[in-house]
């Protein structure tokens, strides 16, 4: 019976509720305390494919009854890491569908007696998870963690199996959306691959660490913290959830104590909720915009019982808010100097990786960045701890990527997500703006119905933060900007559409971002702009691919967003992207398949660049018929899109800087000063003469 569910499950996303899918409730991150006790399951993993076009077979075959060696053979892969890069066959990058990891753990018979929890960073993008034979969890949507209580599961003093079946299978109603299309090989047989919209590689796999650890039987489930300030006093409200059989629920006691970084006590209180106040309390300020930013506290939660249960949580004080012109923190403008990013690196693609991760913060650091959005699904929380440790400010995104087609399916699946992503990241000071989508298709019929229930959603879990989404279209005809607080814009004036043009950037630059303003009174930033630069190419005059093309229109984009600066409603500016990152190679196939549709019905239901885009395609194609136009013209795409992922890095993919990356500093730097009196860092201007320095940082900074 299990096994017929579960592959089912593997294929329909809707049933899996059926089957115990585990809920957002009680995701706090695995902490060492005097009651809790962590491992990591981390290291090298053994991995098999399924059959191509039988994958199923691992289910029908039980393969996580035993060792997965015993049923066939399997090669080393390492955890968190996405498989696709890790070996040299294109079979294992391009799978669809299931694949498999086991490893045996030992439990030690000192855990018995107290409860013992599996828990994934994230799996991409389904996963099924057997220990020692038995199914205990499945979990869909990648990006985001899920536990499950293996107490009754697991073998203590001895050894143990935990297999994981991960299914990277997209399809219509799957958060981002997908699908798979068959194509016929030299060999004569069919396989399947993938189609998505988005540009960046699905990576798959066990991509972030895997831990078990331990609470005692009654156990703190939940903390929520939203933060506030009175005068010099902070005030952190809480509400602790706790959880486990107790016949003796009377005896049971919850105390708080907040210390400070000094380890010095400076709030206490008791009871499941209530406030802590904080006096002369030390805010949270982002990067720059104080000289002490990031300030944490931590709180210390005390269930007591016959045993006890302690966490620790980090606090940071500040407020968020906004008006129709701007967005503040603590009360004080904030203006984002910040990315698109993505988690990407060689061999691991979307695997957890702290060298790159510490590297990442240091360079947001040199180049005086405040912030970024996770573009364009839910980093890994050991990130979102560097953000907050570090005062980089986060918009917090949910995997909606192109979101098209609006049904019933898919919204459930899209407050999932929501619901999940909030859960996990509600504590976090760093964040100050749900994203619920990223270029969605918001100018179609629908998207009133489809997004005021989505930001009902996320307003019904919390109101301490603003909410967003990155849209790609003119104001006009363009439906959900109405629901968010501030109006995220992407435009790529010079690059999509009039590319090559660097004298006709500024003022359609100025139109587009004008233009939410306009028609909706409130504050607007550019979520994305940019160009694609090839490392090492440089032209002159510039063209596009060159270096000096993508700095050149960097520049004219800093005059447009200067310009409304000046007019007092613009609150930040976000270059796409922070690094090069891999893409998949038929860019665009599904996403131009809806746009040619519509071009022929002559509907106007996608965002005119992207209607502009495929109409130059076109117009380059003019000999195609109706009949070879949709295939034609998406491998002509493919050929001018990407050359090797996507080069719109200011830093490579290996994170070396490119000339933008040094254009971008400077203006950072000048607006950190401008804006925050931040002090210049002294290798800001290299010294050229001593008349030429002076005058750059009196006049231009
Ligand atoms: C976009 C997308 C982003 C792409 C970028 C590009 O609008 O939001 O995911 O990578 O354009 O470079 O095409």
């Amino acid at each position: 019976m299990l096994v017929t569910l579960v592959v089912c499950g593997m294929f329909l996303g809707s049933l899996l509720p059926a089957f115990g899918q585990e809920g957002p409730v009680g995701i706090l991150y695995p902490r060492e305390s005097e009651s809790r006790e962590v491992r990591s399951l981390d290291g090298v993993w053994n991995f098999r494919l399924s059959p191509v076009n039988d994958t199923a077979k691992g289910f029908t075959d039980e393969w996580y009854s035993q060792e997965l060696r015993k049923s066939g053979d399997v090669i080393p892969m390492p955890v968190p890491a996405s498989y696709n890069d890790i070996t040299e066959d294109p079979e294992v990058r391009d799978f669809v569908g299931v694949v498999w990891y086991d490893r045996n753990f030992y439990v030690p018979s000192s855990w018995e007696g107290k409860r013992v929890w599996l828990r994934f960073g994230s799996v991409t993008y389904l996963a099924v998870v057997f220990v020692n034979g038995e199914h205990v969890v499945t979990h869909e949507i990648g990006h985001l963690p899920f536990r499950v209580e293996v107490t009754d599961r697991v073998n203590y003093g001895a050894t143990n199996l935990i297999t994981v079946a991960v299914n990277n299978t997209l399809y219509e109603s799957s958060i981002p959306q997908g699908g798979v299309t068959n194509i016929t090989t030299d060999k004569n047989t069919t396989e399947t691959f993938m189609t998505y919209s988005f540009d960046f590689f699905h990576y798959a796999g066990i991509d972030r660490p895997v831990t078990l650890y331990t609470t005692p039987e009654v156990y703190i489930d939940d903390i929520s913290v939203i933060t506030n300030i009175e005068s010099q006093t902070g005030l952190v409200e809480y509400t602790i959830v706790y959880a486990g059989d107790s016949g003796d629920i009377d005896d049971l006691n919850i105390t708080l104590i907040l210390y400070d970084r000094d380890d010095q006590i400076v709030a206490t209180s008791s009871g499941a909720k209530g406030e802590l106040r904080i006096p002369d309390v030390n805010l949270w300020w982002p990067y720059l915009m104080h000289p002490d930013p990031a300030y944490l506290y931590t709180l210390q939660v005390n269930l007591t019982l016959e045993e006890s249960d302690v966490y620790r949580l980090p606090v940071g004080v500040r407020t968020v808010s906004w008006n129709s012109t701007s967005l503040l923190i603590n009360d004080k403008p904030f203006y984002f100097r910040g990315f698109g990013k993505h988690e990407d690196s060689d061999f691991k693609g979307k695997g957890l990786d702290l060298s790159i991760v510490t590297k990442d913060y240091n360079l947001i650091k040199w180049v005086g960045g405040n912030g970024y959005r996770t573009s364009h699904y839910p980093y890994a929380e050991e990130i979102m701890d560097f953000s907050d440790r570090q005062g980089i400010v986060i918009i917090d995104e949910v995997p909606i990527v192109d979101a098209k087609d609006w049904h019933e399916q898919l919204l459930e699946n899209h407050l999932s997500s929501l619901t999940q992503l909030i859960q996990r990241d509600k504590n976090r000071p760093s964040v100050i703006l749900w994203s619920v989508a990223n270029e969605a298709a918001t100018s179609s019929s629908g998207t009133e119905i489809y997004f005021k229930q989505v930001y009902d959603h996320v307003r019904s879990l919390d109101t301490s933060r603003g909410a967003t989404q990155a849209i790609n279209s003119d104001a006009n005809g363009e439906l959900a900007a109405q629901y968010s607080d501030v109006i995220s814009v992407n435009t790529y004036e010079g690059w999509y559409s009039h590319t090559g043009q660097l004298h006709a950037i500024t003022n359609n630059v100025l139109d587009r971002i004008r233009g939410f303003h306009d028609m909706h009174d409130k504050p607007v930033l550019v979520t994305e702009y940019g160009a694609d630069a090839f490392s090492g190419l440089h032209v002159f005059p510039e063209t596009v691919w060159s270096e000096d093309y993508q700095a050149k229109l960097m520049s004219k984009y800093f005059e447009a967003f200067d310009t409304v600066r000046r007019e007092g409603w613009f609150v930040g500016e976000m270059i796409w992207c922070f690094a090069d990152f891999q893409t998949q190679q038929v860019y665009d196939i599904l996403e131009f398949t809806p746009i040619f549709v519509s071009l022929i019905n002559q509907e106007a239901s996608v965002s005119p660049q992207r209607l502009k885009a495929a109409e130059t395609a076109v117009r380059a194609k003019a000999h195609l018929t109706q009949d070879n136009l949709q295939s034609d013209v998406t491998s002509f795409l493919i050929s001018i899109n990407r050359v090797d992922g996507n080069k719109k890095g200011i830093f490579t993919r290996q994170r070396q800087p490119k000339r933008s990356a040094h254009v971008l500093r400077e203006r950072y730097f000048a607006l950190a000063q401008e804006l925050d009196n931040a002090t210049l860092p002294e290798d800001l201007t290299p010294y050229v003469s001593s008349m030429w320095s002076q005058t750059r940082v009196n006049t231009e900074l």
